[in-house]
């Protein structure tokens, strides 16, 4: 198979043996963050596909994760870094009851290199926790990520609890996970949040957002 095929189908069959290898000549080839964004994205979307439509089982789902995990950690180093340093602080967290988080941290690792501070809480966090640690870190914006559709709920209570604790006027904040959609972010939750709410369809879009809301 052609190196591109080739690591696609590592990500979708889980398979670990030769990875390293693989992403070794892509990236004489392009830049990490490409082969992220073009080839092992594409990967999980297949995952995800099968997945939905039965004929992939929940543990070869996790396999592939960690697969997609393997790979990023590897081409981590490799990817490009601003010399911009102490632009903002962001408290990162996938909210509660959803465990999903491969998305979350690549946004955590396209801010951190470009300048920003990201405290990340890791998966299932309660809103208390994310207040906490953004109070504690004063934090310039809250991200939150989820990928169920019940996320998209919780994250909706999660808003209607900064408004209830007073906090709205001080966090923006940045929602992303593929539950999403633009509509329900900037339209329904823009709504019922009295701060800023922001959709991010990737973590690209989050980059661009943190420097908006920053500026
Ligand atoms: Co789960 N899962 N999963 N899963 N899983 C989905 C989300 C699902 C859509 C699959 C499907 O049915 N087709 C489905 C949700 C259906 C729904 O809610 N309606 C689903 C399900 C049902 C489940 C379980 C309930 C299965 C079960 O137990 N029966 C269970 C849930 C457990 C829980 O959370 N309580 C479960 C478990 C798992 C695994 C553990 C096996 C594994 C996760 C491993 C891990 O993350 N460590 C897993 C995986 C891998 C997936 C799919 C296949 C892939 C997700 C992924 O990593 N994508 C997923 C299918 C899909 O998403 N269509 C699926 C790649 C990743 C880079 O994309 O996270 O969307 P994503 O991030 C993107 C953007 O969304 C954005 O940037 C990233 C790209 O740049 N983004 C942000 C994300 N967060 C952001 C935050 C930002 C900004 C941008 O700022 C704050």
């Amino acid at each position: 198979l052609p190196l591109e095929e080739r690591l696609q189908r590592r990500i979708v069959d889980g398979e670990r043996k030769g990875l390293e290898a693989d992403l070794d000549e892509a990236l004489t080839e392009r830049p990490a963050l490409e082969i992220v964004n073009s080839t092992l994205l594409a990967g999980m979307k297949v995952v995800g596909e099968l997945f939905g439509s039965g004929q992939m089982q929940l543990p070869f789902v996790l396999q592939s994760a960690e697969v997609m995990k393997t790979a990023v950690a590897h081409l981590e180093p490799h990817m490009e870094k601003s010399d911009d340093e102490g632009k903002g602080t962001i408290v990162l967290a996938t909210v509660k009851g959803d465990v999903h988080d491969i998305g979350k941290n690549l946004v955590d690792i396209i801010l951190s290199n470009n300048g920003y501070t990201v405290v990340n809480l890791g998966i299932k966090q309660p809103v208390s926790a994310i207040l906490d640690a953004a109070q504690e870190h004063r934090a310039d914006v809250i991200g939150m990520s989820g990928l169920l559709v019940k996320s998209t709920v919780i994250m909706k209570e999660n808003l209607q609890e900064l408004n209830q604790r007073g906090l709205s006027a001080e966090f923006p904040v940045i929602l992303g996970g593929a539950a999403l959609t633009r509509a329900y972010v900037e339209q329904d939750l823009h709504e019922i949040y009295e701060g800023e709410v922001r959709y991010a369809r990737d973590a690209f879009e989050g980059l661009r957002l943190m420097d908006a809301l920053i500026a």
